[in-house]
């Protein structure tokens, strides 16, 4: 009886323990969601407030090499503020071209919200491209088939679903497009350059290239970059910290416009801590500060031309008095 009665003691001790150290737990764990959820709630008021202030909703131009995770990183990101993924643009295999037209997923597309004032949200829409053929820079040449097709597709000069894979071989036998008009709707505000962990061989005359278009040219337009495949990448922290380094030197952006993700794929679930850290970089492109700006060039005056004139005028003056002198 003694023995059993000792048992039953030890049993309700241990039970008494361990429900304890459940509860602590279960607290522990409550905190951490409400913490979760209130830095979700922060990032989603910061969103809010970038995109009304904004007239309109941005452009978002992916640009990238075949397979880096261009169209995958669009879904990833629809899906951080939808809370669902679904195949917006077309995802393949990364060994052949998947995307080879120019897609354009507005606002409309993939944004429903129950709530009427969310609806109007100036959320961007993006720009799915084909994948660029780092081989097809060169740099030397200033009308590269690459940079042709950046200019095009940044001026807002390709229409939605042009064959761009088509487009690539023709320009690359000689052949240029007819002019074309400039349809506002898909002129590029953002250019997002996606490379991926999987393959960390930088294509430094594309990266050239890019900065060109987005620097040099006819415009001024903000650079972000993404890395994908973040799963998948086996550097040490230190390494990554290099790698980060070296990447924004590459392109030339600030440290904090590089983004390394782990692209959403279609059997997982959206966590909030990934939609966060999405939601952050996303609410950083859409604040205001950072716009496309057409440059201006600067008007200069033809000094030969004035030489000449005041030249002509000299001349015309010495004749002049000649004639009269004579007369
Ligand atoms: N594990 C993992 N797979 C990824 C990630 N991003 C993309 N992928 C996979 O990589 C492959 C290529 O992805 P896409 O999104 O089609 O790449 P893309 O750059 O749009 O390719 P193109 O349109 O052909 O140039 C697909 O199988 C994706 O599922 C990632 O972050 N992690
Ligand atoms: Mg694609």
């Amino acid at each position: 009886y003694i023995l059993a009665s000792r048992r039953k003691q030890t049993r309700s001790k241990d039970q008494i323990l361990y429900q304890y150290q459940y509860r602590i737990e279960k607290i522990a764990d409550k905190d951490e969601i409400t913490k979760t959820m209130n830095m979700k709630d922060e990032v989603w008021k910061e969103l809010k407030e970038n995109v009304k202030a904004l007239k309109e909703p941005k452009n978002i131009l992916l640009l990238g090499c075949l397979g880096t995770g261009k169209s995958s990183f669009i879904n990833t990101m629809i899906t951080a503020l939808t809370g669902k993924y679904d195949l917006y643009a077309d995802v393949g295999a990364g060994t052949k071209h998947t995307t080879t037209r120019l897609h354009r997923i507005p606002r409309e597309e993939y944004w429903n919200p129950v709530n009427e004032v969310d609806k109007t949200l100036n959320l961007p829409a993006f720009i799915d491209i084909i994948g660029l053929d780092a081989q097809l820079s060169s740099p030397q040449d200033e009308e590269s088939v690459n940079s042709i097709i950046m200019n095009l597709v940044i001026d807002g000069k390709l229409s939605e679903d042009c064959d761009l894979l088509d487009f690539g071989k023709e320009l690359k036998k000689g052949k240029r497009m007819k002019k074309s008009h400039v349809d506002k709707i898909f002129a590029v505000d953002i250019i997002v350059v996606v490379m991926s962990a999987e393959n960390l061989d930088i294509p430094q005359t594309l990266f050239d290239e890019i900065y060109k278009e987005a620097n040099v040219k006819n415009k001024k337009i903000p650079v972000f970059a993404v890395l994908t495949n973040m799963d998948k990448c086996t550097l040490s922290k230190n390494e990554v910290e290099e790698m980060k380094t070296q990447i924004c030197k590459s392109i030339n952006i600030a440290a904090d416009k590089l983004l390394l993700c782990s692209n959403y794929q279609s059997n997982q679930r959206p966590t909030p801590e990934i939609d966060i850290i999405l939601l952050e970089f996303l609410a950083k492109m859409c604040s205001p500060c950072f716009k496309a700006v057409t440059l201006k060039k600067i008007e200069y005056e033809d000094l030969y031309l004035k030489r000449w004139a005041l030249l002509g005028g000299i001349i015309f003056l010495i004749i002049a008095l000649l004639v009269m002198n004579l007369h």
